[in-house]
């Protein structure tokens, strides 16, 4: 079954049994630093208590915490399959990718544009590369416009990790976007293009006690499956009290590249 298949099955198929519809909207913000407020006004009249598992377009409020609200807005259909294949033929085919290995063992392939040498888990460093091809600002400038559409969300966009999954056992680990360059809150977009994966969070625990590791986390795992073309977007306090992963299937998974336009900071100019 070719990719395309294999997504509209999907999108068509178990995955959106069960699942109640809404329609939510998301309020423009007072003060804070990703400039969202999860207060719903007239004009945005609600925002969506998170299921198990999101297939429906909307903003979902995943948490509230001393640090604020986690919140994540979600479409299924942000790209049409038309401009999906367009970018990933285009990554597949013009974009050079670097090995991501851990123990020798190739775990996915990276990609980084940003002005600044971005580095995460204190140990795989991405130099600056500050060419963006057009396509990829083509889609950096759709997201921006969008998003100041939909969620009145003025969204600052100067970096981009693209990851390469090649197989269904290609994966990337539990983590949060919390590295000192990007900021106390930021906003993070990821669009996926190729194969569906399963995007899945789990809350971090308030307990003073918790080893910091995430395996001793035993809250309930939230799941998004990403189709090709869709758009996640992870906001508010989501990184501080939230960790996601794409795990590793065992079923026939083809290829994936997803894209996560992000705004990072020189790291002396952040507070953390
Ligand atoms: O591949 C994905 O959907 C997630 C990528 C991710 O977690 C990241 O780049 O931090």
């Amino acid at each position: 079954m070719s990719n395309k298949q294999r997504n509209r099955r999907l999108q068509s198929g178990p995955f959106m049994d069960n699942v109640v519809k809404r329609g939510p909207r998301l309020a423009k913000e007072q003060s804070n630093q990703s400039k969202i407020s999860f207060v719903p006004t007239n004009a945005n009249p609600a925002i969506s208590r998170v299921p198990d598992q999101i297939t429906v377009p909307g903003v979902y409020e995943l948490s509230k915490s001393n640090f604020g609200t986690s919140g994540l807005y979600f479409n299924s259909n942000f790209l049409t399959n038309d401009e999906s294949d367009t970018v990933f033929d285009y990554l597949n085919t013009l974009i050079e990718f670097e090995n991501h290995e851990r123990d020798g063992n190739l775990i996915r392939e990276f990609a980084w544009f940003g002005e600044i040498t971005y580095t995460y888990s204190s140990t795989h460093a991405h130099s600056p590369n500050e060419t963006w091809p057009a396509c990829l600002i083509e889609m950096k400038e759709k997201i921006k416009a969008y998003l100041q559409k939909s969620l009145n969300l003025d969204f600052e966009c100067n970096s981009l990790l693209i990851n390469k999954y090649a197989s269904g056992h290609q994966s990337i680990g539990w983590h949060s976007d919390d590295e000192k360059c990007l900021g106390k809150q930021p906003v993070i977009a990821s669009l996926s293009v190729g194969e569906t994966r399963v995007f899945e969070l789990k809350k971090k625990p308030s307990s003073p006690t918790w080893s910091g590791k995430s395996e001793d986390i035993m809250s309930e795992v939230v799941r998004v499956p990403l189709p090709s073309g869709s758009l996640l977007v992870m906001m508010g306090a989501t990184q501080q009290d939230w960790i996601h992963r794409v795990p590793k299937e065992y079923h026939d998974r083809g290829l994936r590249f997803n894209l996560t336009f992000r705004k990072t900071h020189e790291a002396s100019n952040v507070v953390k």
